[in-house]
């Protein structure tokens, strides 16, 4: 059984894309920033770094955005998330997941200008390709998308900045697994700090 705490337009959004994508029968637990929820002793008893998302697995806890995108991929074979029969695919599927994870994710702290920086690396690195890894949809691209729509949609980008990662947004968008995510948190009501 899978149960997973979430909170709308966090880094938990990729999960719960991922989750939709593969069709996963799952619990969903929404956890509030507002009244401090990841703050809790039973919150932290599950993860001790009070952050979402947090996947329990019959009960264990699996947390990081990244590891829990690669469980899901594993888990549910069928919905394509991993390229498992290209070992340099998968491979950059990886290498993308840790610069989103480690460069990407806490660039706005260090700044709007350090941010499009990294952003302009990452639309190069993008380039003409339609997903980040391989050729093919996989979970780089739910991890990348999540951050680029939080940068889009809170500071946003000048237009003809990142051509790229525009493109890409774009697709991710046309999904029904992504118009179901953004429509379930929108629902719930977003807590994002500014
Ligand atoms: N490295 C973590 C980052 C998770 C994270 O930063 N979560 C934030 C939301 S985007 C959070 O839960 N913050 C709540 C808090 O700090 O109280 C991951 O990839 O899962």
């Amino acid at each position: 059984m899978l149960t997973f705490y979430f909170s709308p337009g966090s880094s938990s959004m990729a999960p719960h894309i991922a989750l939709h994508e593969c069709g996963a029968a799952f619990e969903a637990r929404p956890v509030s920033f507002g009244k401090k929820e990841t703050r809790t002793p039973a919150f932290l008893a599950i993860n001790p770094a009070g952050k979402v998302p947090v996947l329990l697995i019959d009960g264990r806890a699996l947390t990081e955005v990244a590891g829990i995108l690669f469980y899901l991929a594993r888990t549910f074979p069928a919905a394509g998330l991993l390229p498992g029969d290209d070992v340099e695919a998968e491979a950059q599927a990886v290498s993308w997941m840790s610069y989103i994870a480690s460069t990407i994710h806490p660039a706005r702290r260090q700044g709007l200008e350090h941010a499009r920086e990294v952003y302009a690396v990452a639309d190069r690195r993008l380039g003409k390709a339609a997903w980040a890894a391989g050729g093919r949809y996989s979970i780089a691209d739910i991890h990348l998308f999540r951050l680029y729509w939080r940068f889009r949609n809170s500071l946003g980008p000048k237009p003809g900045e990142f051509p790229s990662l525009e493109a890409h947004y774009a697709r991710m968008m046309a999904r029904p697994a992504v118009k179901k995510t953004c429509e379930t948190e929108a629902a719930i009501g977003y807590e994002l700090p500014k």
